[in-house]
């Protein structure tokens, strides 16, 4: 029997759900809005699903229902004056997309800076 390769998910570093609030795109501020997503960190960029059954869809269709975030050139920091909540950081993209990303659990929030912020410091800043 022949062994089918894992190609519809190349080089997923980390998976897994945070709390999410767009706040600018493309330089324009939003309302903010947070919501559970489910966050696929691969190679140079981040994508949000709803969760993570929309992950699983078949490449096309899931593509389609992501956001996809570039983070070539972005930015990472701590974001305290930003919210009320504790534990927040803001992804900035070179296209001027704003993100914060949330969670209550120390850990886990934790290691998703460190993981986004080595990905972005590995890519050319452009
Ligand atoms: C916002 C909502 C957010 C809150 C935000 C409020 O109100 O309560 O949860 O952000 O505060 O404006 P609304 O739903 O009416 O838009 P945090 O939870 O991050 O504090 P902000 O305006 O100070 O950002």
């Amino acid at each position: 029997k022949d062994v089918i390769p894992p190609v519809e998910h190349p080089m997923v570093e980390k998976e897994g759900y945070l709390q999410k609030a767009k706040i600018a795109d493309g330089g324009k501020k939003l309302r903010k809005n947070w919501s559970t997503s489910w966050i696929v960190l691969s190679g140079q960029k981040i994508e949000f699903y709803k969760d993570s059954k929309q992950q699983a869809l078949p490449n096309t269709k899931a593509r389609h229902k992501a956001e996809s975030v570039d983070l070539c050139g972005a930015q990472i920091e701590w974001a305290k004056e930003k919210s009320s909540r504790k534990s927040v950081f803001q992804i900035t993209t070179a296209s001027g997309n704003e993100f914060l990303l949330q969670s209550d659990i120390d850990f886990i929030i934790l290691d998703w800076f460190h993981a986004i912020k080595n990905a972005i410091d590995r890519l050319p800043k452009n």
